[in-house]
């Protein structure tokens, strides 16, 4: 099954390409991230392809999915190298997996774009320098990022340790539990490239709680759009959508959720 409406662009010129990575083997509480890209799949069957927020339909939009990357039994390293791989030309937009699958794709992305910037929606920092023995995991990710250089801005967080919350402070151009921008920030980044990564977690666990690791508090669905479109015309290098563990909600609203924002955020950046 493919995403909603998805299709071959003529010629192979869509401007964005999904690629579900179905990994989730550094998970330190509950898996179950590695079904989220069918169960998101599944879920975008059951949604409009117009969105009334935005005046913008999916049918007017060229853009693929390339189905799942082949990521079975790597570990991290090889995970890493296979998303580099495996990144698509133009728009390359992965549905997770866990967040570890964002390093590979930053990576990929800041090879055309050295300049890029990263730019985080999450209840958690993931600035732990190493969990449990691993320096590449879900819980260090942002540290990662960071250690190669890459400017970080920290939307959503309200979960980390002491440790971590100092080191946002000095290092994250900005970390904050809003989710909205300010102005000066969105200003400073709106020239530059960027890679935009949305742990499913940022949300409330109201409104998505088929996710690993939920925090209390959490944004509104409504406030990350809003957020999102923030930066509606910013250049866009590559972005992802993580963290959707399906059966950790009977409810089945997680994927339908996390759908609907895959929707939103096509909409808004691949066009
Ligand atoms: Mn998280």
């Amino acid at each position: 099954m493919t995403f909603l409406s998805s299709r071959r662009a003529a010629g192979g010129t869509a401007r964005a390409t999904l690629l579900g990575v179905p990994y989730d083997a550094t998970a330190s509480f509950r898996r179950g991230s590695r079904f989220g890209p069918g169960a998101i799949r599944d879920a975008s069957q059951s949604i409009e392809t117009y969105s009334p927020r935005l005046d913008r339909d999916l049918d007017d939009l060229a853009f693929t999915d390339g189905g799942d990357i082949d990521v079975d039994g790597l570990d991290t390293a090889a995970l890493g190298a296979a998303i580099e791989r495996a990144s698509p030309p133009g728009l390359p937009f992965l549905l997770g997996g866990e967040h570890t699958i964002t390093l590979g794709a930053v990576r990929a992305a800041a090879r055309a774009h050295s300049d890029l910037t990263v730019v985080q929606w999450d209840a958690h920092t993931d600035l732990r320098d190493d969990y449990e023995g691993a320096r590449v995991c879900h819980a260090t990710v942002m540290r990662r990022i960071l250690d190669d250089g890459r400017p970080l801005v920290q939307l959503g967080i309200r979960a980390g340790t002491k440790a971590e919350f100092e080191l946002a402070r000095r290092r994250s151009l900005h970390c904050a539990q809003d989710v909205a921008w300010p102005p000066d920030l969105l200003d400073t980044v709106r020239g530059r490239p960027l890679y935009l990564t949305v742990d499913i977690d940022v949300l409330d666990p109201g409104e998505a709680p088929g996710t690993g690791n939920p925090e209390p508090d959490g944004a509104s669905y409504a406030a990350l759009v809003d957020s999102l479109r923030s930066l509606a015309g910013a250049r866009i290098a590559g972005m992802d959508l993580v963290e959707v563990a399906p059966a950790l909600d009977p409810s089945g609203r997680t994927p339908i959720v996390a759908a609907s924002l895959v929707r939103e955020m096509l909409l808004l950046f691949a066009t």
